[in-house]
């Protein structure tokens, strides 16, 4: 949320009926002035945006199984050093959550099983 003084609203010099839409990355997909109304094909752009989230991914689990072990740890490096990634495997292991893998999720994610 927004709230007062609305910082967000007046980073993007939005006017009063400005409608802005966000993916599940926070990247803007749509940006309109709906003061004659919503668009007509903003109910398929929000169900497209919902398919579009990597389905199923805990994170930490990297190989799905549904627990987070030293499995999980060893399939995290592997793509760190270059392994090859599926994209559930990307947003399972962005432990920290700031878009990149690298080995401060690692660390994370050991943490994580350690505790
Ligand atoms: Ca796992
Ligand atoms: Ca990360």
């Amino acid at each position: 949320m927004d709230e007062s003084p609305f910082n967000v609203w007046n980073g993007w010099s939005a006017s009063q009926r400005d409608l802005f839409v966000l993916d599940h990355n926070g990247d803007l997909v749509l940006s309109q002035n709906i003061s004659s109304g919503l668009p007509s094909n903003l109910q398929s752009t929000i169900i497209d945006l919902i398919e579009s989230i990597p389905s199923g991914s805990i994170l930490g689990d990297l190989n799905e199984d549904g627990t987070i072990n030293v499995i999980d740890v060893v399939n995290l490096v592997n793509i760190i050093l270059g392994g090859s990634s599926s994209e559930q495997q990307l947003a399972a292991g962005d432990i920290n959550q700031d878009g990149t893998i690298n080995v401060i999720d690692a660390v994370q994610l050991v943490n994580i099983i350690l505790n």
